[in-house]
Order: structure tokens, then C-alpha cells, then sequence
């Protein structure tokens, strides 16, 4: 019999199309679900016009966590929203201040062994439990309640082989800062990466969810560890010891590739701004004046992080011109401190204590002051991302942050005594309604609409011939932070023609207005791209509201494989350059002609687009499915 590494295992057990030996698309059975309020809305938008009386999977949870700050209307009307929904169809609703939807769902739903698809890129958290855990955009996590298949590129699985300790003041978010260093955030699209070693055992469950969690950095398929005993004592002290199951990998288990990271030689590291993937060492930075500390996120918000923080704060006073957030990431762990009295030592230290929930780290909350240096232990340090453009944003452990919080300028910390991994969490999931009718849902319950929700646009079959406009040229790197800006425009997520009016906001303003006048005079919008165009989070509103600007196509040197999953869902075809030189020939404003672009998606995906400065090859790889949905218009045209 065949060796299997633990994703083999997983995903072989799921497989339901495709083999996963040969180079091509793989689809698998998803076990369970997760949506978030930001994504959420629109996700079960899709889910209902599919028109399925309840879920389908085995479990589906709707959190909410990201648009959490109420101010007007919008957001208190998408929580109601989802709340009905989830009554109606069966889901489990996590009210808003239970918590991070990451962590809730580490500590009480996910499973080992299993498959978990969110609509939220940093779903790999569940990677930390052994679960291949997945995230995409909303409508194909309605498709997955609805029954159907997820489907990726099969997987290539890369060994990182965890061998020695780690040192004091030293902890897991340098490790993954460390397989960042190495591997950066583009490149690594089809990659599984697994963590093996006789380093594994030594880390907890919460440091192994850090490291899965922030592996979406890496822009792989997920990040995954093996399911043992450090795993069943987590399971056992949530009450929940009969969802363990071991999975871990064939002794003489074959992988793609492999990289081995020293625990024992591995120093603090941190994220230099703009991107995770700028790694530089702590002791590099030594004093640089530091104005802000924001600690917690998905990444960072467990009871081992912040009873860390607070061992380090314990006595002591933050410096009086740094302002320091912390926002726990459940219920659960601001019951421990609270018990334990670290929130006492947390308050008296000093610092602000924010909501259990996604609030800073996605620009909703504390954005800090004009050129600010901040340093925050979440995951994404993009360009503006915090709500102030100007500010330079380092991704540090909660180690690091804490000493920096104390001494006011960029140090490493001298470590503290570790946090044992408690043998019993206190359990209570009051706040996940709906429990009861989980699978079923109530039959004839009323959906609640306020007028912040509005209908999903549908796409039109893919014409053969386009005349088009490059609409916008943007360069290496582009985020979906910056073709969809969160923040200050989160609550327009379930109103699509309002959100469109923000597309590529940060880069230029107008493209809105360019958009819809080129669209009238009947010109395709085409988006000209550099390198992993698309990176960063899963939010399918970078595909669904440049469709409904009219955008047909994108071009780009590469696009990540999230982005690409989401403009194939709303029919915008994702084409590469043939030649990435190419690139160079086109400018912003150019017409360009796409003629028989329906014929080639249908055919061998190549294409001769024609230029102000001559023309340029492009090439665009579909499966059989992914080409029907793109003629169609997106799936929601094809049903
Ligand atoms: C993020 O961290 O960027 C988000 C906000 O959680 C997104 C989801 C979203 O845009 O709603 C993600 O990671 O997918
Ligand atoms: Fe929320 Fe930030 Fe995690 Fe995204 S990365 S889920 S915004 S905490």
C-alpha cells in the first residue's frame, strides 16, 4: 500500500472527482462549512436563489465577527439577516461577541481528519487540528451546504520539517515568519504545506493554529499538522475527546518537497511593511520608535497568547506614548483571564481592552495616528489596511509586542515561563444559536431583509468578440485590500452597486465612474496586472463587483488561486500573459481587442489581443467545469 502523507490521507477519503496523481483539478466532499458576516451575506444570498430547503453538509456555522462596530444601520441588518438564515436553513449562528470565527471554531466544531471549506482565507486555522481546512469565496461555500463538491488543482505537498526547540521569547509566530522568509507570498499556488518533525510535538495546539492560520500568507491551497496526542488533550479539554481521531503521516511517507526550520537557531522575526512576506529580524529594528501595539486577530488570540502578554505585562506599565489593544479571540479565553486574573494585569498595565472580534485587524477599529510605526501580531500588514495609509505596520508574536509595548520603541522579548496547555476549558456555547435545528432548519421561519441587503447580480454569457479598455494597470503584488478596501467600507458588503462605487479605491478613485461610462458605450473593462495578482483574503466581492462594473477580463503576469477560483464564479476570465514582457505594451486608457474570446475559452484558452502598440499573446487554463462557468457568466448565470 501506498505511503500517505496526512493531506493525502484526508483528501483521498474525500476525493469525489478527479485523481489526484495526475496535474489537473481535483474536486473533494466538504464535511463541514463556515461563514463569517463579512462574506456571509452575500454567500447565503447565493445559497438561497439555489433554492435548497436546508444544508446539505454535516455542519455549518455563520459567525459573526468582522463588521461588529454598528455605526448605522448596515451591519446590525446583516446580523439579523443571518440569524433568520441561519434559523431557516439549519446553521449554527455565533452571535456577534462570541467570538473570532478561527478560534471559535478551533475550539468547538472542527474535527480532525475531516474537511472544512470557509468563506474566509484563514479557514487553514483548522490546519492546527489536523483538518484539511480550505478557504474560498462565498458561493462556493453555498455550494458545499448545497451538497456539491469544492473543487482545487491537485495538491503538491511540501514537508516543513520542524526539528529542535524553540528558545525563550521565541514562538510559532516565527516560525511561520520563518517559512515565510523563505518561501514569500507568491508562487506557491497548488502547494499543501504539512508540518512533520520531531519538533511537532512540542507545540500546542493554539501555536500549531497560529501557523496554519498565517500559512494563507503563503497564498497555498492550506497548511496542515498531524492529528495526535498534543491534539487529544486539546479535544479532551474542550469536553469534546470523541472528535479525536489520529491522522498522521505513513512512516517513509513521500512528499513533493521539503524544508526544515531549526526551532532552536530560530530568533524573533517580524513582517516590515507592506507585505507578510518582507521578513526582517527583531534585533534589526532594536529602537525604532514604536506609537501603537495591537494584540490578538485569528492569528494570535488564544489563551496561550494573551496570558503570555499578560506574564509579560504583569506589574509593569505600557509606555505612556504607545497605545496598546488587545482583543481576545472568544468568549472562552476572556473567561480564563478574567478567572486566572490576567485581564486584571492586562487592565492595570495599561492597555485597551477591545471586543472579541476581527475590529483592528481589518482597518474597523483603533486605525492608528498619520505615519504611525504599529506593531500588531495579526496577519496582513498591506498597505493601508489598518485605515491609515501612511502608517508602517510590523507583524510581530505577542512577545515581541508585549516588550515593545513596554519599553516604547522595537524590541525582542526575554520569553516567560510557558503557558501549560489547560486540562480543562471552560465550556460555553451559549452564544452559537440554532444549535437544536443544526442540519434541519425551521421550516417557514421568515428571512429578515433590511434595506442593506440587496439581490446578487447575475453575469452574462461570455460574448465571442470584445472591444475593450485596460480600465486600470496595476503592478506586482496587488491585494484584494486594494480592488475591495474593507475598513470604512465593510458595511456596504451585502449591497453590491453601492460597494462597486469602492473598487481599486486605494489605487485610483475614479475607476468607478470610467467603469460604468465604458461599460454604457458597450466597451469590456479589462484589468492589465503584474505578479499574483489577487493575493490575500477570500473576499469574492473583487470579482462579483468588478463584474458588475462591467470588467470581462483580467490580465495579469499571474493571479492567485482564490482571486482565480472568484472571477471564474462571476465569469470574468482570468487570463495570463504568455510572455510576462508583455506586460510593458500596454497602458492604462489603450483599446484593446479580444476577438473570438469565447471560442478560445471554449477551446485551448489562447489569445491574440490587440493593442495600441501592436499585440500580445495570453492564455488562460481552464478545466471543463471552470470553462463552463465563465461562458455561462459565472455560476449563478449557470444554474
Ligand atoms: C481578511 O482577513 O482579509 C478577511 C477580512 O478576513 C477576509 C475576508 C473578507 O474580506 O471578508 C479573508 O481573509 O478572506
Ligand atoms: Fe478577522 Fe483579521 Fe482573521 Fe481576517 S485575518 S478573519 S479580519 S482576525
Amino acid at each position: 500500500m501506498k505511503r500517505m502523507n496526512v493531506a493525502q490521507k484526508i483528501i483521498s477519503a474525500h476525493l469525489v472527482e478527479g485523481d489526484p496523481a495526475k496535474d489537473a483539478e481535483i474536486g473533494i466532499r466538504i464535511d463541514q462549512t463556515l461563514t463569517q458576516d463579512a462574506t456571509g451575506t452575500m454567500a447565503y444570498l447565493q445559497f438561497e436563489s439555489m433554492g435548497v430547503s436546508h444544508v446539505k453538509n454535516d455542519l455549518a456555522v455563520s459567525y459573526v465577527d468582522h463588521n461588529t462596530v454598528q455605526i448605522g444601520f448596515e451591519n446590525a441588518d446583516d446580523h439579523d439577516f443571518l440569524a433568520s438564515v441561519a434559523k431557516k436553513f439549519g446553521i449554527v449562528y455565533s452571535k456577534a461577541g462570541n467570538g473570532i470565527c478561527h478560534q471559535l471554531h478551533l475550539e468547538r466544531f472542527g474535527k480532525p481528519g475531516t474537511t472544512l471549506l470557509g468563506s474566509d482565507s484563514h479557514t487553514p486555522t483548522g490546519g492546527g487540528i489536523g483538518q484539511i481546512a480550505i478557504g474560498a469565496g462565498g458561493i462556493d461555500i453555498a455550494v458545499a451546504m448545497a451538497g456539491g463538491a469544492f473543487h482545487i488543482p491537485s495538491p503538491k505537498v511540501r514537508a516543513i520539517r520542524l526539528k529542535g526547540r524553540l528558545r525563550r521569547g521565541v514562538s510559532a509566530k516565527d516560525i511561520i515568519l520563518k517559512v515565510l522568509e523563505k518561501f514569500g507570498t507568491k508562487g506557491n499556488v497548488g502547494w499543501i504545506f504539512e508540518y512533520t518533525g520531531p519538533g511537532v510535538a512540542a507545540l500546542d495546539v493554539p501555536s500549531r493554529a497560529t501557523i496554519t492560520n498565517m500559512g494563507a500568507e503563503l497564498g497555498v491551497t492550506t497548511s496542515v499538522f498531524p492529528s495526535d496526542d498534543v491534539t487529544r488533550q486539546f479535544l479532551a479539554a474542550q469536553g469534546r475527546a470523541r472528535d479525536f481521531v489520529r491522522v498522521e503521516a505513513d512512516e517513509g511517507a513521500v512528499y513533493d518537497d521539503e524544508f526544515t526550520v531549526d526551532l532552536s537557531k530560530l530568533e524573533p522575526l517580524a513582517a516590515a511593511p507592506h507585505s507578510p512576506g518582507n521578513i526582517v529580524t527583531v534585533a534589526s529594528m532594536k529602537g525604532l520608535k514604536v506609537n501603537q501595539v495591537m494584540i490578538g486577530s485569528c492569528t494570535n488570540s488564544s489563551y496561550r497568547d494573551i496570558r503570555t502578554v499578560a506574564q509579560i505585562l504583569k506589574g509593569k506599565h505600557v509606555a505612556d506614548d504607545v497605545e496598546v489593544g488587545i482583543a481576545c479571540g472568544s468568549r472562552q479565553v476572556v473567561n480564563m483571564l478574567a478567572a486566572d486574573g490576567s485581564l486584571a494585569v492586562l487592565i492595570k498595565a495599561g492597555c485597551r481592552i477591545l471586543e472579541n472580534a476581527c475590529g483592528f485587524c481589518i482597518g474597523a477599529h483603533m486605525s492608528p495616528s498619520t505615519n504611525a510605526v504599529s506593531l500588531r501580531t495579526n496577519n496582513r500588514n498591506f498597505e493601508g489596511r489598518s485605515g491609515t495609509k501612511s502608517a508602517q505596520v510590523y507583524l510581530v508574536s505577542p512577545e515581541t509586542a508585549a516588550a515593545s509595548a513596554l519599553a516604547g520603541e522595537f524590541v525582542a522579548s526575554k520569553g516567560t515561563a510557558a503557558v501549560p496547555a489547560p486540562k480543562k476549558f471552560p465550556v460555553d456555547d451559549a452564544m452559537f444559536l440554532y444549535r437544536e435545528t443544526a442540519g434541519k432548519g425551521v421550516k417557514g421561519a421568515k428571512i429578515v431583509r433590511g434595506p442593506n441587503i440587496a439581490t446578487v447580480p447575475k453575469g452574462e454569457p461570455l460574448a465571442n468578440d470584445l472591444k475593450g479598455v485596460a480600465a486600470i494597470k496595476v503592478g506586482d503584488k496587488i491585494t484584494t485590500d486594494h480592488i475591495m478596501p474593507a475598513g470604512a467600507r465593510l458595511k456596504f458588503r451585502s449591497n453590491v452597486p453601492e460597494y462597486s462605487k469602492y473598487v481599486f479605491e486605494p489605487c485610483d478613485p475614479t475607476f468607478h465612474d470610467r467603469c460604468l461610462k465604458n461599460r454604457e458605450s458597450g466597451l469590456a473593462n479589462v484589468i492589465i496586472a503584474g505578479e499574483s495578482y489577487g493575493q490575500g483574503s477570500s473576499r469574492e466581492h473583487a470579482a462579483l463587483c468588478p463584474m458588475y462594473l462591467g470588467v470581462k477580463a483580467v490580465i495579469a503576469k499571474s493571479i492567485e488561486r482564490i482571486h482565480r477560483a472568484n472571477l471564474i464564479n462571476f465569469g470574468i476570465v482570468p487570463f495570463e500573459f504568455e510572455n510576462p514582457a508583455d506586460y510593458e505594451k500596454v497602458e492604462a486608457g489603450d483599446t484593446l481587442e479580444l476577438k473570438g474570446v469565447r471560442s478560445a475559452v471554449a477551446g485551448d484558452g489562447r489569445l491574440v489581443v490587440k493593442c495600441a502598440k501592436g499585440s500580445f499573446a495570453v492564455r488562460t487554463r481552464l478545466s471543463g467545469r471552470e470553462k463552463h462557468l465563465v461562458l455561462c457568466g459565472g455560476l449563478l448565470a449557470s444554474l
